[in-house]
């Protein structure tokens, strides 16, 4: 085919669509020529941890929101591959809940054995895309980051994978610049330890909030105080853990809130989530949404409607990650293969109007994620991407929800089954609260 897909990013959504043309390839198909585009100096995105924030060293934003400590906030068996398992990388069922350089690891492994890190130009920032109706062309600029050389090249199909957890969203509060302590977003947390024997103030309250919150009580934090806009978590927190409405106004260390009640304060840590930014794309291919379940524009989710040609992958709110990323990468695979014939603009709009319309509708988390498991299982439904039991999948998300809900500081000592294998996750070594050593390593451990 002699045909040129660009693809922008190469985490766990850029790989997944690399995977998913090689493996087309595997089978016999002739596939189009793939160049994926990555600025950090590795695959894996998100979970390709670096130390720095701010700037890197060639002067790109750092793109890691990670931090040392970190565990899946997920069972392992909800984003488990359904074409590489767990049990296939590790040789041996491991624990639910693998810290981060353990799921790092199981996303090369898969790419690796497809082979295709080749089809990467790394420290390759994408700076611009154009569209040319003439030609029916894309121009990807981009600058070779290493050699300072900008070029530009053609390609038939674009499919952004750049992911939206890395560009912060920071609100100002009145006074926050006379602060005396130190103000961070948690795109710029690294390490828990810094907060040991102080008293933190963060702000929102969603997953970021939750887990910076949790590990700076496991690293011995003095104090926790959470301020919410719209309603507190529902979890049951250690006694220092305390959650007031949203923060009025900072004067010198001592934090003002809503309900006329005040702190003082060492640090602040805004978890205020993060911007979907594009600043490589014009207007017209632009997605401009928050973070949530169904942005409008995508067909099923991952087809620009507006100009079919451009795909993306992992653009939603995510409770599903590393196998939605797959079903969304293997329908782009077969739109740009001409497996799948895509119907016109309306109708396009009006199935993703419908989703959203659903999407409006739904109040609890449980009904997030039975929708986003529905767009799961119609994609996989559209391809030859390998079935596997979407329900329980949902289930064992109920399960984790259940256990959050039980305990908070211990719903990662739990395992579950694996819907790809059927093997159930032997309990880990060690209850996480008192494993404080975050290496591969030290997971993999049989024996404490
Ligand atoms: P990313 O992982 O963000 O990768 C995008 C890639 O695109 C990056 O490598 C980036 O360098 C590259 N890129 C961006 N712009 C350009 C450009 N202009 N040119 C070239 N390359 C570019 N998910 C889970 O399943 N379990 C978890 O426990 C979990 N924990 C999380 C914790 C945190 C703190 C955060 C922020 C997210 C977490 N997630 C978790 C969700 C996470 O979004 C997904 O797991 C996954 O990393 C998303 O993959 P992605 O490829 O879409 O985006
Ligand atoms: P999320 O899930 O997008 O949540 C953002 C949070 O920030 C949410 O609680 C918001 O409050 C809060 N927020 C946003 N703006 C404000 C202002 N101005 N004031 C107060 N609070 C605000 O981002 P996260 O970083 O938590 O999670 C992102 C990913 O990282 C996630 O997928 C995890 O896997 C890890 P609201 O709830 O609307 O009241």
């Amino acid at each position: 085919m002699s045909k040129r897909v660009a693809v922008i990013g190469a985490g766990p959504s850029g790989m997944a669509a690399l995977r998913a043309f090689q493996s087309a390839k595997e089978q016999g198909a002739d596939i189009p020529e793939v160049v994926c585009f990555e600025r950090q100096d590795d695959w894996g995105g998100l979970w390709n941890y670096t130390w720095r924030t701010g700037l890197d060293e060639y002067g790109e934003p750092v793109h890691c929101s990670m931090y040392r400590y970190l565990w899946s906030n997920g069972p392992k068996e909800c984003l488990e591959f359904a074409d590489y398992t767990f049990e296939e990388h590790f040789g041996k069922p491991i624990a639910s809940y693998p810290p981060r350089e353990v799921l790092w690891d199981y996303i090369k492994g898969r790419a690796e054995k497809a082979g295709v890190k080749d089809w990467c130009r790394f420290r390759t920032a994408v700076r611009w895309i154009d569209y040319d109706d003439a030609s029916g062309q894309f121009s990807v600029t981009v600058n070779d980051l290493v050699n300072d050389r900008t070029y530009t090249e053609q390609f038939d199909d674009v499919i952004c994978a750049s992911g939206h957890f890395s560009t912060p969203n920071v609100p100002y509060f009145e006074g926050l610049s006379g602060f005396s302590g130190r103000v961070l977003h948690a795109h710029d947390f690294r390490d828990a330890l810094e907060f040991k024997g102080k008293d933190i103030l963060i702000v929102g309250r969603s997953y970021s909030a939750e887990d910076i919150g949790s590990q700076c009580w496991k690293y011995g934090v003095k104090s926790i105080t959470v301020t919410y806009r719209s309603e507190p978590m529902h979890f049951h927190f250690p006694d220092n853990w305390e959650q007031v409405p949203l923060l009025q106004k900072v004067d010198g260390k001592t934090c003002h809130f809503q309900d006329g009640t005040s702190k003082d304060i060492d640090a602040i840590i805004l978890c205020t989530g993060y911007l979907h930014h594009f600043p490589f794309l014009p207007d017209d291919l632009k997605l401009k949404t928050e973070n949530r379940m169904w942005p409008l524009g995508l067909y099923k989710g991952v087809v620009w409607d507006e100009n079919p040609k451009f795909h993306y992958i992992g653009m939603q709110d995510q409770f599903y990650t590393f196998n939605m990323f797959d079903a969304q990468a293997w329908f782009a695979r077969d739109v740009i293969m001409g497996r799948i014939e895509l119907p016109s603009k309306a109708e396009m709009q009006k199935d993703s109007q419908a989703w959203r319309d659903r999407e409006e509708k739904l109040e609890t988390d449980e009904d997030l994620i039975w929708f986003q498991g529905d767009n799961v299982k119609e994609l996989i439904g559209l391809t030859d991407y390998p079935t596997f039991d979407i329900e329980g999948v949902n289930k064992t998300f109920m399960k984790w929800e259940h256990h959050k809900h039980e305990n908070i500081m211990e719903f990662r000592n739990n395992g579950y089954k694996s819907l790809m294998t059927g093997t159930q996750a032997p309990a880990h070594h060690t209850p996480w609260k008192d494993a404080m050593d975050d290496s591969m390593e030290s997971y993999l451990k049989t024996d404490s």
